[in-house]
């Protein structure tokens, strides 16, 4: 058979990886994912259970299974892709999606999710770094990847006569799977970019199941009878983690919303009976005050990632449902979350432990160990970890075997970490170092504030000042008094030299399609002024 080696090849070289720890994790050294998150469910006599759906239908684990051979027929035999191709994934988060992802895996070829709202020119960057030649994506974001140079697109939905769905009908619904090795490559996600150009951060078959049998299991804890949801794109690793490969590990099923808008999400919460989900700070932030009573009766785990969970929306999300929400941080480069806690575990407003299998520690600038109690660089180390597509910024991510993810904690003496900020988000005005996190988590305990983002700004006296944007909840307006009112809260709330000597208001904070502030942004001229 014909092999592509351009993945291997292009991995870093040997003395930029980091430390692998998998011990405990005895995965065979021949494995294929998809056989262990599908197959295997199918062998157990699983296949009549759901797997995945959307609010209109539903698919067993049968359906899925055999959704996936065809598509996998389709790929090898229509389309020619050959075991280490890379095929581009396009599209919202729909069943189909997810089977094409597995599809593209279980054929031995490599998964290159993009996020739906990446232009042509976006899109032509990852297809000309990855080499991609075939790309699966669904008809309505066809016209930005027809310009993305690549071989062939063929459409998810829409209908035509060569479209995914008419080609899957000459194929079978078995498949047998690629017999790839556990260290071949299987994912190429692209970070968001908001730090310079994407990079492609590549994992292999045994990360993917990793993920699942460090925090999957040991944090987050789910059973076969729970219902997924959550409102991460599958092309960002959070989403796909949350909602396709942690259910499908254990046996579980995931309901998929293509606008997982704050409204349908708990909607869905609602009407679904829900019991896992999966969202960003703010979602849970504006779920609080649409909730009806008995909306979360079934609720039973919420997690947390992607940004800092502040201490007051874990306790107003508690306080109204009862539940503990988990707090996780992960990254593209470790696939997914390496610290958090376990339920039983959480201090709120800290991210919480490593994960079991993962190492943490902090260090300073010269890459010093520093102990317990200290404010540091966060450095990790487990199953998972960074490898760049070639890339020479490898080697400031990976320093000495473990993953310097670009984050300031601190630890405190029962080892619990405690986010600061991204590096580059320390603020330092007149001498002192602020945590811009630290001044939003103080000002989104006051009544008016819906969200806010805290950035350094350039002054010609302080060099840098701490600068506030506000989004006001409904009810309140903005103005002069009210900006001063959150100053004095803020100054009463932490240390009086944290406080936002500028405050501006806005409609809405700039996010990416991941869901983080743009932070980088906000420190440039002012954006429209509410
Ligand atoms: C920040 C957090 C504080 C942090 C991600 C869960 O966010 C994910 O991946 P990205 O590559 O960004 C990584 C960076 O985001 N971050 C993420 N979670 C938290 N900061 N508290 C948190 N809980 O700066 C990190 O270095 O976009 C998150 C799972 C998979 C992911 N890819």
């Amino acid at each position: 058979m014909r092999v592509d080696n351009f993945a291997r090849e292009n991995l870093p070289p040997r003395e930029h990886w980091p430390e692998f720890r998998l011990d405990d994790l005895g995965y065979p050294e021949r494995l294929n994912c998809v056989t262990e998150l599908l197959d295997a469910w199918l062998a157990r006599g699983h296949g009549a259970r759901p797997a995945m759906g959307t609010p209109d239908e539903t698919w067993s684990y049968a359906d899925l299974a055999a959704r996936v051979n065809r598509i996998a027929g389709v790929l090898t035999r229509q389309l020619g892709v050959a075991p280490g191709n890379r095929v581009l994934l396009r599209a919202p988060n729909t069943p189909m999606l997810v089977a094409a992802t597995l599809a593209v895996i279980k054929a031995g070829a490599i998964a290159v999710p993009t996020m739906p709202l990446l232009r042509a020119g976006e899109l032509r960057f990852v297809v000309e770094k990855a080499r991609i030649g075939v790309g699966l994506c669904d008809h309505r974001l066809l016209d930005e990847a027809s310009r993305a140079g690549l071989d062939r697109i063929v459409a998810i939905g829409g209908g035509g006569a060569d479209s995914l769905l008419s080609l899957m009908a000459a194929e079978p619904d078995v498949f047998a799977a690629c017999d790839s090795r556990a260290d071949d490559v299987c994912l190429i996600a692209f970070t968001s970019g908001t730090t310079g150009v994407p990079k492609g951060t590549m994992h292999f078959h045994r990360d993917i199941l990793a993920t699942c049998d460090t925090y999957g299991r040991h944090v987050l804890r789910a059973a076969p009878a729970d219902v997924f949801t959550g409102s991460a794109p599958i092309a960002f690793t959070f989403g796909l983690g949350a909602i396709v490969l942690f259910p499908l590990r254990i046996g579980a099923s995931t309901i998929l919303l293509e606008q997982a808008s704050p409204e349908r999400l708990l909607e869905l919460i609602r009407a679904r009976r829900v019991t896992v989900c999966f969202t960003a700070p703010t979602a849970y932030r504006a779920m609080l005050p649409m909730l009806r009573p008995g909306d979360t009766d079934a609720l039973r785990i919420c997690i947390s990632a992607g940004e800092a969970l502040p201490k007051a929306t874990w306790e107003a999300w508690h306080a109204a449902t009862g539940i503990a929400i988990l707090d996780g941080i992960g990254s593209t480069e470790m696939l997914h979350i390496f610290i958090g806690a376990p339920v039983e575990a959480i201090r709120p407003g800290a991210t919480g432990l490593p994960v079991p299998g993962y190492d943490a520690k902090l260090i300073d600038a010269e890459g010093r160990d520093l102990p317990p109690g200290s404010v540091g660089r966060l450095a990790v180390r487990g199953p998972t970890g960074c490898r760049y597509l070639a890339d020479p910024r490898q080697a400031i991510y990976v320093q000495n075997g473990w993953n310097v993810t670009g984050d300031t904690y601190r630890q405190d003496a029962d080892g619990f970490f405690w986010f600061q900020a991204r590096n580059d988000d320390m603020i330092v005005s007149s001498g002192y170092n602020i945590a811009g996190p630290e001044v939003e988590a103080a000002l989104i305990g006051h009544e008016a504030v819906a969200e806010c983002a805290v950035v350094g700004v350039p002054d010609a006296a302080r060099g840098t000042i701490v600068k506030a944007f506000v989004v006001l909840r409904p009810g309140h307006a903005a103005s002069d008094a009210l900006a001063r009112a959150l100053q004095d809260y803020v100054k009463a709330e932490i240390a009086p030299y944290k406080y936002p000597r500028s405050v501006v208001f806005l409609d809405a904070l700039p996010r990416t399609e991941s869901g983080k502030v743009k932070r980088f942004a906000l420190r440039g001229p002012t954006p429209q002024e509410a």
